[in-house]
């Protein structure tokens, strides 16, 4: 077992098909296990494995639950506990939303698994009158994937964008943040060479979540067999996080992990033999790939 590596758990359920959960130890002491909401995933974004498999279906709520619940028990000893639960397997969580909100309800439920609200995140890509929905029926955190700082970006490598753009996105949680009481949603980042680790991205970032009390989350991107990315150099990640941090904003780094096993968030599953299309890129990001 390689933990600094993440372990993958895989589940089949009784339909035969097999859903991936994989717990992720952290150096500092915390534990965080990765659930999955679909199977497969609508969404298709660009540099998601889990993208290419199209959706087969959603879980239910005891599938969801499930997962934790193992995960809970397989590390209740030798390896200390699981300390926190992100929504980030396979699947968009929020186009799940009725079981993803019973089965985070459940999860900080004192009868419960009794996590307390901030150690349970739910993550989207951006599913505008889901966020809603979700901030008013959920204390649980939200972690919302902007990967991009301008449509042209966003619309080819998160399609999602296409119905809903950059700023209805961060209008809506501007407006409904401020009715909630020491709320911080996650920004998460994953930086692409040559397509939006640029400093004007950094530049655009900040202009873009002024006024949202947030913390943002880069992430070296995972190349993976098929991808047309590249990972951004670890150099260019840290001016990208002191640029941000110099402005005042709360931001963190998160390393790759599970690169070379298949087994990191976002690119889970085994792509079908129908998939999605690949989207085609803006002519001047053709260089960069
Ligand atoms: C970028 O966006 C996707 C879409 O939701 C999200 O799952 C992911 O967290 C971001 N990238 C990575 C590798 O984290
Ligand atoms: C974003 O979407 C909204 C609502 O659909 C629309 O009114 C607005 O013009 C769009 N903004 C841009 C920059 O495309
Ligand atoms: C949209 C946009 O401006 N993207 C930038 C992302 O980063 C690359 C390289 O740093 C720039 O060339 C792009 O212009
Ligand atoms: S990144 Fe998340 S939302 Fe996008 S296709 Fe992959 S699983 Fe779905």
């Amino acid at each position: 077992m390689e933990l600094e590596r993440g372990l993958q758990i895989l589940f089949n359920l009784d339909d035969g098909m097999v859903i991936e959960t994989i717990v992720i130890p952290c150096s500092t002491g915390r534990t965080t296990v990765c659930v999955s909401s679909q199977v497969g995933c609508a969404m298709n974004c660009q540099f998601c494995y889990t993208g290419r498999m199209g959706l087969r279906k959603h879980l239910r709520t005891s599938e969801i639950v499930e997962q934790a619940v193992f995960a809970r028990r397989l590390f209740s000893s030798e390896f200390g506990s699981i300390t926190n639960v992100v929504f980030m397997g396979m699947g968009e969580p929020l186009h799940n939303i009725e079981n993803v909100l019973k089965a985070s309800a459940i999860m900080v439920d004192d009868q419960g698994l009794h996590f307390s609200p901030r150690k349970v995140t739910v993550s989207t890509s951006g599913l505008v009158p889901q966020i809603k929905h979700f901030l008013s029926k959920s204390n649980c955190a939200l972690a919302v994937s902007l990967n991009a700082t301008t449509d042209e970006v966003r619309n080819w490598i998160m399609p999602i964008n296409r119905k809903y753009n950059l700023s209805l996105l961060l209008g809506t949680l501007k407006e409904e943040i401020r009715s909630k009481h020491r709320y911080k949603v996650l920004f998460e980042y994953v930086m692409l060479a040559g397509v939006n680790d640029s400093i004007e991205d950094a530049k655009r970032l900040i202009e873009l979540i002024r006024g949202i009390p947030c913390k943002i989350n880069l992430i070296s991107f995972n190349p993976h067999s098929g991808s047309r990315f590249r990972p951004t150099t670890d150099e260019k990640m840290v001016e990208f996080r002191n640029f941000l941090a110099s402005a005042g904003c709360v931001v963190f780094m998160r390393p790759s992990r599970g690169d070379d096993r298949m087994a990191a968030c976002g690119q889970l599953g085994e792509p079908g033999v129908i998939q999605p299309p690949m989207l085609r890129p803006p002519p001047r990001f053709q260089m960069a790939l």
